[in-house]
């Protein structure tokens, strides 16, 4: 608010005069108060930046052996290697000894036969005896003379073969034919009376023989034991010679 200019030069000589007589004197500065107590801990500040990244640190102990492992499957078949090279070259030959060859060749021949042979008596054993209803029969694989035969088949139980029917014979020839042998003897002889055979037992052959064709002949008196041939057929034949055998033995019942 704007004052007349009257007003305004009485108000300034007034204002003169208060201040020479009522000046007042300002009074002593206080004494320093004392230190004020701890403030209150400040409020949490915000979380500060993430700090660089530190050093490597360093290797640890080697650790323990692991478990063995499943077995692992076959692998493939490797290629084939290298041809090895090759031998000396040998010595020379010597003039050939044709004949002895032929000989040591034909005792090779001997010799496969008799492995043929012996193949043959392996299968047969393989196979066991054989037998019928009544009997068993066993080829006796020594080779003895008539009586030497009989000997064994008695001590041990038994008699030389008898074949008294077709069906014995037959099984008997088999027999023998299956083991590879040739002739065997068979209980069959004339030694007491010539001409008239009779099984071992002393049984005359009645109702059955198996006389190959034009035997028995007896040309000189000195065959006077049987043999049975491994067609099945029967031959009289001299009773020392030695050859293989057939025992039979009844089952017991
Ligand atoms: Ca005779
Ligand atoms: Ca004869």
């Amino acid at each position: 608010m704007l004052l007349p200019r009257c007003d305004l030069a009485l108000d300034s000589s007034f204002s003169q005069g208060a201040q020479r007589t009522q000046k007042a004197q300002s009074g002593d500065d206080g004494e320093k108060g004392e230190k004020g107590e701890e403030g209150k801990h400040g409020k949490v500040g915000p979380m500060g930046p993430k700090g660089m990244k530190g050093e490597l640190g360093e290797v640890g102990d080697q650790g323990n052996l692991g478990k063995i492992g499943p077995i692992g499957g076959k692998g493939d078949k490797g290629q084939k290697g290298l041809p090895g090279a090759s031998g000396g070259k040998g010595r020379a030959g010597t003039v050939c000894d044709c004949g002895r060859y032929r000989k040591v060749v034909g005792q090779l021949d001997i010799s496969v036969a008799r492995l043929k042979t012996s193949m043959k008596f392996v299968k047969n054993v393989i196979a066991g005896i054989k037998e019928t209803e009544e009997k068993f029969y066993y080829i006796v694989q020594e080779e003895k003379s008539y009586r030497d035969s009989l000997t064994h088949c008695r001590i041990r139980g038994g008699m030389l073969a008898m074949p008294k029917d077709e069906r014995c014979n037959q099984v008997i020839a088999k027999y023998v034919s299956d083991s590879g042998f040739f002739r065997v003897f068979i209980g069959v002889n004339d030694l007491e009376r010539e001409g008239q055979y009779v099984f071992t037992d002393n049984t005359p052959l009645q109702n059955y023989s198996n006389w190959k064709e034009g035997e028995p002949s007896d040309p000189y008196g000195h065959e006077d034991c049987v043999e049975m041939l491994s067609s099945g057929h029967w031959n009289d034949t001299q009773c020392h010679l030695t050859m293989y055998f057939v025992c039979e033995f009844v089952k017991k019942k």
